[in-house]
């Protein structure tokens, strides 16, 4: 049985949206957003560090949003969510599920730690604005990519919208996803408009 270790409003929305749009089995355990919680020895036990998500699957542990999607991708799917090495769409899968890890959440954690995160005194002016910049030049080629297709990678929803569709609906709830991204912003009203979508962002 599949439990997933969860906070609202983070990146285990990504792994929640993931069983709803498969329809898979699961159970839930809702964690508070707080160092009580996350960081307590029951946690750290499931991952060192005291983050979500967390993916059990019978007696296998594993942390890592990107792990855990594509764990569930290649042992359960049956949506054909992530293209065949013989299809000329899997690169394109890679590269863009990798991209979301490694070039819109580094900033976008700025983002959130100069925002949220840190007493206000801690806030750093000059930090937020180098992160702002990079997340916006990070985030720019993803509206040309969305001209074409009408999910991240194609006519239909992939591996790929679970992780950076989701971090785009973040940066839109930050306010970092500007007026003139058209493309973008319609995507997330079709993101928006999925059931499965609802569920994990409401959870
Ligand atoms: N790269 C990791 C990041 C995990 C992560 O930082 N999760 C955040 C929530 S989105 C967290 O648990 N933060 C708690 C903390 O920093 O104490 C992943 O994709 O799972």
């Amino acid at each position: 049985m599949l439990k997933l270790h969860f906070c609202s409003n983070s990146r285990s929305q990504r792994v929640l949206w993931l069983l709803e749009e498969l329809k898979l089995p699961y159970t839930l355990n809702k964690i508070k957003f707080h160092p009580s919680e996350l960081k307590s020895e029951e946690h750290r036990k499931r991952h060192p560090l005291g983050r979500v998500p967390v993916l059990e699957d019978d007696n296998i542990t594993l942390f890592e949003s990107g792990a855990i999607i594509d764990y569930i991708i290649e042992k359960y799917d049956n949506k054909e969510l992530k293209p065949k090495v013989s299809s000329s769409l899997f690169p394109s899968y890679l590269q863009w599920y990798h991209y979301c890890e490694g070039m819109v959440m580094p900033p976008m954690n700025t983002v959130v730690v100069h925002t949220l995160i840190l007493p206000e005194d801690r806030r750093d002016p000059e930090v937020l604005r180098q992160a702002k910049n990079l997340l916006s030049k990070a985030i720019a080629p993803i509206n040309e990519l969305l001209s074409q297709n009408k999910f991240l990678i194609g006519e239909k929803i992939s591996g790929v919208d679970f992780m950076l569709g989701h971090s785009l609906y973040m940066a839109n709830k930050l306010g970092c996803i500007s007026e003139e991204l058209a493309n973008i912003h319609r995507y997330i009203q079709l993101l928006n408009s999925l059931e499965s979508f609802q569920k994990a962002i409401n959870a």
